[in-house]
């Protein structure tokens, strides 16, 4: 069969332009104004629609639709470039008096002036940013870097949903140049920083750090899942007579479809400022970002350009810090802790210190890397940092403070808790304890079985778990299952009440998700993103322990390390002896059983054959076109319909699925990915 080429008529044109239109207003509906005005399911067919129409003439395809928006190609490296105008930072103010300075630093700059505002903004911890448009359209966007030059990353801003690819004014200027802050939700941050433990890598210290390294990802599928946000908060016309201050640039920047901070505020005066600054001081901890502090810039422009700017700063703005979370204190001890994987982190034991609202005396030191870098010591004063929920780490040691006669610390050369030889292998940062029966590794895998993302079984901490496995009644995470409340009981400080309690929490798990029985085992590089995607990708355990290390691999967003994690785990027999004795105790271990009441379904319907069945897709898949599928489908004796019913057999569910997924779990259908629709059918032919 030969393909004649399609010739494109008036009216494609035209339909593409208005699916454009659609899709783009939904997405700023949705992202930037936070209030949806059409359904998933809805906007899923516009996409969609609009997508066939793209690939069928790919000479339509701008760089501002819609669809373009992620990269189907890593980028081998970015470019450095030079700012179009540079980027200052700010001074910093940290409290009240330094704040007073500035003022009058600058109003003897100016001499008197008769009246004047305040624009006081948020300062968001993220990575600053700057966008260019070029007649409406975004062509460039550059990290700060130093200010004079940046990287390109254009590729990955393009992901980010509140930078509108084009902007929304009826005559563009021919150069508009945006400034903002790229951001992580502090949820996206914490998330990302339980996978980086779940693979032993160092945590971010905070959300700009995680946010810098996530722009400099080369891949821009992995910057798109991580779910950066942009706020914009600067804005550069060709001509700088239109725009008379801050406060209506501000305005103009939420006209052309940014996402502008809402808690700005114009402030008559310095007090204005303050309170400002005092209400957000508390108010901050509930909002779903990370700030540090509060910009302070005089609103007139005419003000500001006859200010100008010192050899670092604009003298016309600055940043009202709010106290650092870092405090001194002394070191006290050094201790080394094993963890759930033999994994030894050493740690410094210091005298308390109050940190952001929390009594501190604990703090990691990393690994002993970490440790010579330091070159921490017993006695040592130090300053300590804690940034969100992370646990504290020692940030530096204040050498010019150290008493005479300390000695370097050296990690111990056996484990504190076995006596059997450590070993560091070749090329890794981490010291291990390798004996498979150290009792540190079983205590630290029942703490983490019972952790609130895992099992979450309440009342079963670190303190229970000791008592536990000294008391010879648990040896492998198993044996919780079979706890009797007589022996609970018999623990010291445990009473009947308590041990009831415990013994039923702990059989309330059994009613936990498959994915997070997956994420309570343990395995190295499975968090709970992972543990997800491993769970919706392989129905059951026993196809999760039979995969490959190729069909791993397979699942977008599964990488080659966690693949090889995960093939290795359940090639371990102690590993497959845990399985089964979980499976005996009743955990869940089967995809559709958690979500589909499928439990006493005896023929599992994955398996069966697909003569006469009902399929309904939904969302965009992986690989697949919506009418390959659909063929593919029919070709093994099932029909595709386009309404979930009572009469459906199987949902098939892509990316951006919208009520139809909802629909089938009111009603118990069975989902499949694409993976497993393949799958299916490879079976069945
Ligand atoms: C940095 C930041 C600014 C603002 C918010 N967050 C920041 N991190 C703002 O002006 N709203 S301005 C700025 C800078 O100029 N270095």
């Amino acid at each position: 069969m030969t393909v004649t080429p399609m010739t494109v008529t008036p009216e494609i044109r035209q339909k593409v332009a208005q699916l454009r239109q659609q899709v783009q207003k939904a997405g700023y509906a949705y992202y930037v104004l936070d209030n949806p005005i059409m359904e998933d399911a809805v906007y899923d067919r516009l996409y969609r629609q609009l997508q066939d129409i793209e690939t069928e003439y790919p000479e339509l395809i701008t760089p501002d639709s819609p669809t373009q928006r992620v990269g189907d190609k890593p980028a081998s490296q970015f470019t450095s470039v030079k700012h179009n105008i540079p980027l200052y930072s700010l001074e910093n103010a940290f409290n009240q008096q330094e704040l007073e300075k500035w003022q009058e630093r600058w109003q003897r700059h100016l001499g008197e002036v008769a009246d004047f505002y305040y624009v006081c903004e948020l300062k968001i911890d993220g990575s600053a940013l700057a966008l260019t448009y070029e007649n409406g359209i975004l062509t460039r966007g550059v990290t700060r870097g130093d200010g004079i030059k940046g990287e390109d990353i254009t590729q990955n801003v393009r992901t980010i949903r509140t930078i509108p690819l084009k902007l929304n004014l009826e005559n563009p200027p021919s150069v508009v140049e945006v400034r903002g802050e790229a951001f992580l939700p502090l949820e996206v941050f914490e998330k990302i920083n339980q996978e980086r433990e779940a693979a032993e890598e160092p945590p971010f210290a905070n959300p700009r750090n995680a946010a810098a390294g996530t722009l400099r990802q080369l891949d821009s599928r992995i910057v798109d899942r991580r779910k950066l946000n942009f706020f914009a908060y600067t804005l550069h016309l060709p001509d700088s007579s239109q725009l008379n201050s801050q406060w209506e640039s501000l305005e103009l920047l939420q006209e052309m479809g940014f996402l502008v901070n809402p808690n700005r505020q114009l402030c008559e005066s310095l007090e204005a400022v303050e309170a400002y600054y005092q209400y957000w001081d508390t108010e901050r901890y509930n909002l779903p970002y990370m700030t540090d502090g509060v910009v302070v810039k005089l609103n007139s422009y005419s003000l500001q350009k006859q200010l100008g700017f010192t050899q670092k700063f604009p003298r016309w703005a600055i940043a009202f810090k709010y106290p650092a979370e870092e405090a001194p204190t002394i070191v006290k001890d050094i201790i080394v802790n094993v963890g759930r994987t033999g994994a030894v982190t050493p740690m410094a034991i210091m005298q308390p210190v109050q940190l952001a609202g929390t009594t501190v005396q604990r703090a990691t030191l990393h690994n002993s890397d970490r440790v010579s870098e330091l070159d921490i010591r017993i006695s040592d004063t130090v300053i300590i940092r804690k940034a969100g929920e992370i646990i504290p780490e020692v940030l530096r040691v204040i050498k010019e403070l150290r008493p005479p006669q300390t000695q370097p610390y050296q990690i111990p050369s056996h484990c504190p808790e076995c006596n059997s030889l450590l070993v560091r292998p070749k090329g890794e940062a981490v010291t291990r304890c390798v004996n498979r029966s150290c009792p540190a590794i079983l205590r630290g895998s029942l703490v983490h079985w019972a952790s609130r993302d895992a099992l979450d079984i309440q009342g079963l901490g670190e303190k229970i778990v000791i008592l536990l496995i000294e008391n010879g009644l648990v040896k492998s995470i198993a044996d919780l299952y079979s706890l009797q409340i007589e022996q609970v009981a018999a623990l010291e400080r445990m009473g009947e009440k308590s041990a009831t309690n415990l013994v039923n929490a702990i059989a309330a798990s059994k009613n936990q998700s498959y994915a997070r029985v997956l994420y309570g085992l343990g395995i190295r590089y499975v968090g709970n993103v992972n543990a997800k995607l491993l769970a919706e990708n392989f129905s059951d355990i026993n196809l999760l322990a039979q995969a490959s290390i190729e069909s791993l691999e397979a699942v977008y967003g599964i990488g080659e390390e966690i693949a090889q994690a995960v093939f290795e785990w359940f090639r371990i027999p102690a590993n497959q002896e845990l399985v089964s004795h979980l499976q005996k105790a009743g955990l869940q271990f089967n995809y559709q059983a958690f979500n589909n009441h499928f439990n006493n379904q005896k023929n599992n319907k994955f398996y069966s054959n697909l003569t006469g069945k009902t399929f309904v897709i939904t969302g965009t898949l992986p690989t697949l076109k919506r009418n390959e599928a659909k063929n593919l489908i029919e070709q093994a004796g099932s029909k595709v319909t386009n309404s979930v019913s009572k009469n459906t057999d199987y949902l098939v569910v892509g990316d951006d699925a919208g009520s139809k997924l909802e629909k089938a779990r009111k009603l118990g259908i069975q989902e499949l990915n694409e993976s497993q629709l393949l799958a299916m059918l490879a079976i069945n032919n």
